[in-house]
């Protein structure tokens, strides 16, 4: 509650997509785009890029040694946990290296969750699960707490658990973010985060984050993430200023969209659903394989992702991570989740 105006943010966001339309994505520019640019450019802060020091806050300083991710083939809900067990994705958090390429043996993390809101005890049982222990987030109420990912024949599905501030202080909208690479392990994608610079529209300019990649992180590319700016109760099957998928790939696009990111329009749906209150507001969401490759998916990839929480100007973040990553450095990436799709 005592961050600083610039200090609050997070993202929820969700997004399915069915259609199949052959150009799903359509980059356009935010009506607001001149004025806002003008506007609402002030320089990142850049030495806000450290959570608050623990010496001001009551919050229990987290225990980094200790407090490690949970990322497992199932939901905390499945009442036959050991039907799955995932020494691979258990060691790689252990270790701290990044869940790489490697496809193990374990059952894909197939589902098709119902896109309404609600985290529902049977339908993330195979999905992949990262779980915060860095509680309560510096930012309270501001929390990241658990994510699922998991996928079908027709889409990525996302799930997270948390919440940001509408207007915090005054300030505008926290956001949390996720930042999706498509095809992690190849070549493609946008690895240096400064060059994400698009200050018109809440979201995006959320997503404007200059997140540094360290090697832990592997060869992670963004082309795209997926965002809310202000949780509240949402139900959408497109992508608007404050919420849903952006793609910031191919960098040949035009505008570019580095600078000018593009909506996605079709193919995902969103719902999330703010249980004021409580630790349990949430936001699903999909994109259907086509709006998130501009195409058909290739037979096999990985994706990867990170997700954060960021205040309105996109250059402060607090100390939750998912997966679980430094608490003191949460602007710097050495974990992404990685999921096998085949
Ligand atoms: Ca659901
Ligand atoms: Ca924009
Ligand atoms: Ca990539």
């Amino acid at each position: 509650m005592k961050q600083r105006s610039l200090a609050l943010s997070a993202v929820a966001a969700c997004a399915v997509c069915a259609c199949v339309e052959g150009q799903p994505t359509l980059p356009r520019r935010d009506a607001t785009a001149d004025t806002a640019r003008e506007a609402s450019a002030p320089l990142p802060d850049v030495t806000s890029d450290r959570p608050s020091p623990p010496d001001d806050q009551s919050a229990p300083l987290p225990d980094v040694v200790d407090d490690r991710p949970t990322i497992a083939m199932d939901s905390g809900a499945d009442a036959n946990p050991d039907a799955n067990p995932d020494a691979t994705l258990d060691a790689r958090t252990d270790t701290g290296v990044p869940a790489d390429a490697a496809p193990d043996a374990a059952p894909a993390p197939r589902c098709t969750p119902a896109i309404d809101g609600t985290i529902s005890p049977a339908e993330y049982t195979a999905a992949l699960r990262a779980q915060n222990t860095t509680l309560p987030s510096a930012w309270g109420p501001n929390e990241l707490r658990e994510l699922y990912l998991c996928y079908d024949d027709r889409a990525l599905y996302l799930a997270v658990r948390g919440s940001v501030e509408t207007s915090p202080m005054g300030s505008p909208a926290n956001a949390i973010v996720v930042y999706i690479d498509r095809d992690y392990g190849s070549a493609t994608g946008i690895s240096l985060f400064s060059a994400l610079n698009d200050r018109s529209g809440a979201l995006d300019t959320a997503l404007s984050s200059a997140f540094t990649l360290t090697a832990g992180a592997g060869a992670f590319g963004v082309e795209g993430a997926f965002g809310v700016a202000g949780l509240r109760t949402i139900t959408s099957m497109s992508s608007d200023e404050t919420q849903g998928w952006r793609l910031f790939w191919p960098t040949t696009a035009v505008p570019d969209r580095r600078t000018n990111f593009a909506y996605v329009v079709t193919g995902v749906s969103t719902q999330c659903q703010d249980r004021a209150g409580t630790m349990d507001d949430v936001c699903e969401t999909s994109i259907a394989w086509t709006s998130l490759f501009e195409g058909p998916r290739p037979a096999t990839t990985t994706i990867a992702l990170f997700a954060r929480i960021v205040n309105g100007a996109g250059d402060n973040s607090p100390d939750q991570t998912l997966p679980f990553d430094m608490p003191a450095t949460p602007r710097s990436i050495s974990r992404v989740l990685t999921m096998p799709v085949r």
